[in-house]
């Protein structure tokens, strides 16, 4: 391990953890009571996946994604103490927006929370004429504040870096289409306002199939970068698509801090791939799609949260140190 490896953030000694099984060298590991959020922990929920947690108030708060049992896609908030057991508000996140022509709810999914400064900015795939990329910001995780949508029509995964790059927000997104997109690459953009963005630039497209199989057909960016000395590490899902559908596996990239768009390593294997039950039987088969990470710095220590098979979430672990070791060691460029 690398004892001269700097990573950003906020000391979390708090934070869920489990220690690597015996026996096992795994780059990450599974939590062993996995899944930590049933489908069904709201009266009416479908399933709770795909969803965004942070440090908040000494405890954890989030962002979730809660389908109904009328299967409408919708946000809620929830609070929690060791990040594990969750309670999630039965009530759907309602953003305060003062232009009702963004602030019309359709669907949102996918939500990714990131703190810059005091604010805590949440982006989501929000329906407007298809999905794009919302955002909004609380400081209280009670009354969240809607902005314009950062982009067109269409676009997913909009991932916000925790702090200005060159001066401006700065995020990654996936142009995308209407729907279950066959096709797509990361970008990043920049805004000094978080209205107005531009400087758009490539990142990273699909592995070719010959190298890096289940990132070959689509990628998208998972949790929020994490600073390093090494570079912004960036988890990011890779989509396969077999003789029975897509499969969505997760790996790791490192990202050039001060040109994010620039890759520097690119892991060829997969970190986390759907293997366990309720990765490979839900509402969608065979997925493993991480949307936010807890982390400590002064232990390396790293908590994934993904959702998975489109119906539970999960927890996976890992030591910062390890993951990028892991990704230089298989990096594909
Ligand atoms: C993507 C998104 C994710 C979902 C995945 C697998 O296009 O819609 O929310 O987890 O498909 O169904």
């Amino acid at each position: 391990m690398e004892n001269k490896l700097k990573i950003a953030g906020e000391s979390l000694p708090a934070m869920p953890w489990e220690e690597r099984p015996e026996g096992s060298n795994a780059t990450m590991w599974r939590y062993s009571a996995n899944p930590v959020i049933p489908r069904d922990l709201l009266p009416d929920s479908n399933s709770i996946f795909n969803s965004a947690v942070v440090p908040f108030n000494g405890g954890f708060a989030g962002v979730f994604r809660c389908d109904d049992t009328n299967r409408r896609m919708a946000l809620h908030v929830g609070f929690s103490k060791d990040g594990i057991k969750w309670d999630i508000n039965p009530e759907v996140l309602r953003f305060e927006c003062s232009n009702p022509e963004i602030g019309e709810w359709v669907y949102g999914y996918d939500p990714r929370v990131c703190k810059v400064e005091d604010r805590y900015y949440v982006t989501w795939c929000n329906g407007y004429h298809g999905p794009t990329i919302g955002i909004a910001w609380t400081e209280d995780f009670k009354v969240f504040h809607q902005m314009e949508n950062a982009f067109l029509p269409y676009n997913r995964n909009g991932v916000m870096f925790p702090r200005k790059i060159n001066g401006n927000f700065a995020m990654l997104s996936r142009p995308s289409d209407t729907g279950h997109t066959a096709f797509g690459d990361i970008f990043y953009s920049e805004s000094p306002d978080l209205e107005y963005w531009g400087h758009h630039r490539h990142v990273m497209a699909p592995a070719p199939f010959e190298v890096s199989a289940w990132q070959c057909m689509k990628i998208g960016a998972g949790p929020v970068p994490i600073e390093t000395s090494e570079g912004w590490l960036l988890f990011h899902h890779g989509v396969l698509h077999s003789c029975n559908g897509y499969v969505y596996s997760f790996g790791s990239a490192l990202l050039d801090l001060e040109q994010p768009w620039k890759v520097i390593a690119r892991s060829g294997p997969y970190l986390i791939s759907p293997q366990k039950d309720y990765e490979c039987m839900g509402d969608v088969p065979n997925v493993t799609f991480p949307c936010a990470a807890l982390h400590d710095p002064d232990t390396g220590r790293i908590a994934v949260y993904y959702g998975c098979a489109d119906t539970v979430t999960g927890l996976a672990f890992g030591y910062i140190p390890e993951i990028i070791e892991f990704t230089k060691k298989t990096n594909i460029l």
